[in-house]
C-alpha cells in the first residue's frame, strides 16, 4: 500500500471520492451525499470494508469472483507474465503464447463445434464485437441485407452502444437515443411475472414463438441474428421455462440465423456446466464470454466462433476490421488460463453441479414461506428471491424497487452482499463456496427479510 493510502481513513477516502470519482450505474449525487462503501480487501467468499467490517459476498464481485478471491497461483501468472512479456499486440500477423493457450483450452471446454475465439476487454466489448461479426458474416456470404439482431425486453448485454442496444434495459435505452438502428426486442421468458394463468410450460412456448413472429415481422431476409442470455442475470436472474430453448432452437434453425449466447454470467461454471449452452443442450453461433473467464482478477472478455461461421471469416477473405489495444492482453491471458486451469484440475464445476448447487437451492427454497416471498427461484449458483406485497396476486409494493432497497441495505447490515434488481434479490455467490458459508448466507437472508418485513409493518401500523 502506498504512504497516502496507509494514512487515509473511510472519511477521507468518501471525501475524496464524492469529490472526484464518478461511479458506474449510480445516483452520483445521492452518493456523493451518503459517502461509498469502501472495500479495502478480501480473501475466499468474504470482503471487507474500510472499517474492518466483514461481508459475505453473495454477489461474487458482479457476477464474476467464480474462483472466490485470493487465489495467490492467479497473483503468480499475472507476476511472471508482467516480467516477461507485459504487453504486445495481436494485429500485424502476430500472437503471444498466453493467447495461443487460452484459446486452445478454451476450446477443449467449449461446445465440439466452437473452436475459436476473438478476444477482447470486456463483456460489453464483447457484445459490440457481436454485431461486427454478425452483419460481416452475412456479407461474407453473400447476403448483407440480413442485418437486423434480435434481442430481449431486459436483457444485458452491456453497457457501450451496441451492447445497451442489444439489451433490452429501458433506462438504459432512455439515455442517449437507444437502441441504434437494426435492432429490434422480443418479450423475455418471464412466468412468475409475465405469465398470468399460463403454466409455465405454455408460457415458455408463447414467449419462444415471439422469435418467429418477430422473424416474419421483420422479413426472414433481413434478419441476421438473435441474441440472449441463457438465464438474464441483471434483469432478475430470469429461468426460462423447460419448453423455451428448444423452441428457440428451432426457430434459429428454421430461418437460418445465428444464434448468439451471451455466456457473461452463465459461462465458467455458473449452471454446473462449463457453459450455459451446455446446460440447455444449445449449438450456438457465437459465445461472449468475460466475467468468470477470469474470475475477474483481470478484465478480459471475447467472443467463441462456431467453426461455420470461423471458416467462413477464413475462406471469405479480406481483413476483419476491428480489435482493440487490450484484445487479448497477454496479462490479462494469462491469469484466465490459469483460472481455467484451476477450475477444471479442482474439479470445482462438477462439485457445483453434484453437491453445492444442490444444497444452495434446497436451502433457499426454506424462505418461500416468508410472508414477504412470492417466488424462490435458482439454478446452478444463481438464487432470486422476489419480494411482492401479495403473493396470491403476485402484486407489488409501490414505488418498485424501494422494498428491494431496504432488504439489500438490512442485508449489508447483517454483513451479506446481496444485489436487488427492483424487488428481487439476486445471488450469484464464489463456485467455491462450501455448506457452512451457504447456511450463514441463507440464514442472513432470512433476517434481512424479517427486518425488511418489521419495518413494512410498522410504516403500514402508521400510515393506518
Ligand atoms: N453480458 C452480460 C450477460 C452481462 O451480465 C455484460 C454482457 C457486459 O460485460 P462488461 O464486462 O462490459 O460489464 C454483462 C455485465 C448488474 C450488472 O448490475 C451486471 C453486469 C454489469 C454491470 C452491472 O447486475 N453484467
Amino acid at each position: 500500500m502506498s504512504e497516502a493510502h496507509r494514512i487515509s481513513n473511510t472519511a477521507q477516502w468518501q471525501q475524496d471520492d464524492a469529490s472526484h470519482h464518478l461511479h458506474p450505474f449510480s445516483d452520483n449525487g445521492a452518493l456523493s451525499r451518503d459517502g461509498a462503501r469502501v472495500i479495502t480487501r478480501a480473501e475466499g467468499v468474504r470482503v471487507w470494508d474500510s472499517d474492518g467490517k466483514e461481508y459475505l459476498d453473495a454477489f461474487a464481485g458482479l457476477w464474476c469472483v467464480n474462483l472466490g478471491y485470493g487465489r495467490e497461483e492467479l497473483v503468480q501468472a499475472a507476476t511472471q507474465q508482467m516480467r516477461e512479456l507485459p504487453y504486445y499486440n495481436l494485429f500485424f500477423k502476430t500472437a503471444t503464447p498466453p493467447v495461443v493457450a487460452l484459446s486452445k483450452m478454451l476450446a477443449e471446454v467449449a461446445p465440439k463445434h466452437i473452436n475459436h475465439t476473438f478476444f477482447t476487454g470486456s463483456g460489453s466489448e464483447a457484445n459490440d464485437t457481436v454485431l461486427r461479426m454478425v452483419r460481416r458474416y452475412w456479407d461474407i456470404k453473400g447476403q448483407p441485407e440480413r442485418k437486423t439482431i434480435i434481442g430481449r425486453h431486459n436483457g444485458y448485454h452491456g453497457s457501450t452502444v451496441a451492447g445497451a442496444s442489444l439489451g433490452g434495459m429501458a433506462p438504459m435505452h432512455a439515455q442517449g437515443d437507444l437502441p441504434i438502428p437494426g435492432i429490434v426486442h422480443i418479450r423475455q421468458p418471464y412466468w412468475y411475472g409475465e405469465g398470468g394463468d399460463m403454466t409455465p410450460e405454455d408460457f415458455g412456448l408463447v414467449a419462444a414463438k415471439a422469435l418467429e413472429e418477430k422473424i416474419l415481422e421483420v422479413g426472414p431476409e433481413k434478419v441476421a441474428a438473435f441474441i440472449a442470455e441463457p438465464i438474464q442475470g441483471a434483469g432478475g436472474i430470469i429461468i426460462p421455462p423447460d419448453t423455451y430453448w428448444p423452441e428457440i432452437q428451432r426457430i434459429v434453425r428454421q430461418y437460418d440465423i445465428l444464434l448468439v449466447v451471451d455466456e457473461v454470467i452463465c459461462g465458467f461454471g455458473r449452471t454446473g456446466e462449463w457453459f450455459g449452452s451446455d446446460y440447455y443442450g444449445l449449438t450456438p453461433d457465437l459465445m461472449s464470454i468475460a466475467k468468470g473467464l477470469s474470475s475477474g482478477y483481470l478484465p478480459i472478455g471475447g467472443v467463441m466462433v462456431a467453426d461455420r461461421v470461423a471458416e467462413a471469416f477464413k475462406q471469405g477473405g479480406g481483413d476483419f476490421n476491428h480489435g482493440f489495444t487490450y484484445s487479448g492482453h497477454p496479462v490479462c491471458a494469462a491469469v484466465a488460463l490459469e483460472n481455467l486451469r484451476i477450475l477444471r484440475d479442482e474439479g470445482i464445476i462438477t462439485r457445483v453441479k453434484q453437491e453445492t448447487a444442490p444444497y444452495l437451492q434446497s436451502q433457499l427454497q426454506r424462505l418461500a414461506d416468508h410472508p414477504l416471498v412470492g417466488e424462490v427461484r435458482g439454478l446452478g449458483m444463481l438464487g432470486a428471491v422476489e419480494l411482492v406485497q401479495d403473493r396470491v396476486r403476485r402484486t407489488r409494493y409501490p414505488e418498485e424497487g424501494r422494498v428491494g432497497t431496504l432488504c439489500r441495505d438490512h442485508a449489508l447490515a447483517e454483513g451479506l452482499i446481496l444485489r436487488a434488481t427492483g424487488d428481487t434479490m439476486l445471488m450469484s455467490p464464489p463456485l467455491v463456496i462450501t455448506p457452512p458459508d451457504i447456511d450463514e448466507l441463507v440464514s442472513k437472508t432470512r433476517r434481512a427479510l424479517d427486518a425488511t418485513w418489521a419495518q413494512l409493518q410498522k410504516e403500514f401500523a402508521i400510515q393506518a
